[in-house]
């Protein structure tokens, strides 16, 4: 394979550097906005010093009490490509979405559960999170998004009624006509046709994927394009075998494989898959889900965990499932990292997917990486132009943009 090895551009003339220093000073000191939209990783005091898909915070466990930018918002994949089959995409998943920092239970107890996100189902929709995870319980004559205690739903690990979320969903989708959304039900429900009845209730029967149209034998799935001209936007797996045949909900693990959740599943190097799973590597599943969260949800470790050791669990389980990045990657508290966190991570994921590049932000809209973003480009199993495309020359645009970076650091830096 031929090595990414690229000329370094002539310097440029020092006359010309410093004019562009001056330019750059002056625009931006004179313009407050452009100041105040600080990058991923600065200095910031609040979240709208941040740019867009950023939030300011610190991750004290691992050694950053400066408050700084970090990501929230994953790329969106189909701002590069929107004809590849679904199985080609990684979407950014949340752990129990539905269990959100402080909430109170809507029985009025007070809440003696776990919770695991910081914000509402809606809020992380508009995040970029398409990936659910919903407890369902036969609760109150109704269904409930619940935590067990005892085996069973109680007032005090009850959240909301599942229809109070789902109809969050259907108003995302409403308002997002090119939108797809995965739900996995942690399915304790017995009630006859129970998932039915609160589906049906929630408006979003009309966007349901049919399980009959997913593949059963390792094959592509349709593309994404047609899911959403076809206004099938919504898929919803459940952990209950049985209820493909009685309801058409597709019991997950006909479907996708998944690795061990909790904390067993967050030892370094290794991927194995949950009980429920067949083998990470198994080619007959065509999606690949990875979880990495704790067994107690932990927010001041969540952002370390969602860093740095997420990104190497993402390789180690990219090996074990057969060269497959995940389609799905699930966290706790998804919102907080030291740096890029989970929205990296699920950028690096649509990299290797989509186009066969480091992460999602240097794939052309032709399939190739962009050459400006070094990294390198990952094993993946969609590698067709990637290496071709790595060792072409720098455009001259992107010579001028050399120029213009470090400029507009040295002027940033001039403002503080
Ligand atoms: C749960 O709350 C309801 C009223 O909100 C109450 O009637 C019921 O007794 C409670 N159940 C338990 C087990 O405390
Ligand atoms: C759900 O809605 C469909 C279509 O309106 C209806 O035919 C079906 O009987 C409903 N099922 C339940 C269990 O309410
Ligand atoms: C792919 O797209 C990039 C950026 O738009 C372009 O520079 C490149 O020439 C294209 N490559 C091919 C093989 O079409
Ligand atoms: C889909 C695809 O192009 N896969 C290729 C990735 O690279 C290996 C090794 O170069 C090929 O064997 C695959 O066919």
């Amino acid at each position: 394979m031929a090595k990414l090895q690229k000329e370094p551009p002539p310097p440029p003339p020092p006359p010309v550097f410093l004019v562009v220093v001056f330019a750059a000073a002056v625009l931006l000191c004179s313009c407050p906005a452009a100041v105040s939209a600080r990058k991923v990783g600065e200095t910031c005091a609040l979240g709208r010093n941040c740019d867009a898909g950023l939030h300011c915070e610190t991750c004290v466990t691992d050694g950053n009490v400066r408050p700084r930018c970090t990501r929230v918002s994953p790329v969106d994949p189909q701002s590069k490509a929107r004809d590849l089959p679904f199985n080609r995409y990684s979407w950014l998943t949340t752990h129990n979405s539905f269990a959100r920092l402080g909430a109170r239970s809507q029985t009025g107890t007070a809440i003696a559960t776990a919770w695991n996100q910081q914000d509402t189902v809606t809020q992380q929709l508009n995040n970029g999170v398409r990936g659910l995870m919903l407890d369902m319980y036969d609760f109150r004559n109704d269904i409930w998004l619940c935590h067990s205690y005892g085996g069973a739903c109680q007032n005090f690990t009850a959240f909301t009624p599942a229809v109070n979320v789902l109809r969050e969903i259907e108003a995302f989708l409403a308002a997002n006509p090119s939108e797809v959304i995965t739900i996995f039900i942690e399915d304790y429900v017995e009630s006859p046709m129970g998932l039915t009845r609160v589906f049906n209730a929630s408006g979003l029967t009309r966007y349901l994927f049919p399980a009959a149209r997913m593949p059963r034998n390792g094959g592509d799935w349709p593309l994404l394009s047609d899911m959403v001209r076809q206004n099938h936007r919504l898929l919803a797996f459940t952990s209950k075998p049985d209820k493909e045949a009685a309801e058409g909900f597709p019991h997950e693990w006909g479907y996708v494989v998944e690795n061990q959740y909790g904390t067993k599943g967050m030892v370094d190097g290794s991927c194995p898959s949950r009980a429920e799973s067949a083998a990470m590597s198994d080619l007959s599943r065509s999606l690949v889900l990875v979880n990495y969260f704790r067994d107690l949800p932990n927010f001041p470790e969540a952002c370390k965990d969602n860093s740095a050791r997420l990104l190497a669990m993402l390789d180690t389980c990219h090996a074990a499932s057969a060269g497959r990045w995940p389609n799905f990657i699930a966290v706790d508290f998804y919102k907080r990292s030291d740096r890029g966190g989970a929205a990296e991570a699920t950028d690096k994921a649509n990299g290797g997917l989509v186009c066969g590049c480091g992460t999602i932000s240097a794939c052309n809209s032709n399939g190739t990486c962009s050459p400006h973003k070094r990294g390198a480009t990952p094993k993946g199993i969609f590698n067709a132009t990637s290496d071709a495309a790595a060792v072409r020359r720098l455009p001259a645009t992107l010579q001028w943009q050399l120029l213009v970076l470090p400029s507009t650091v040295i002027a940033l830096l001039s403002c503080l």
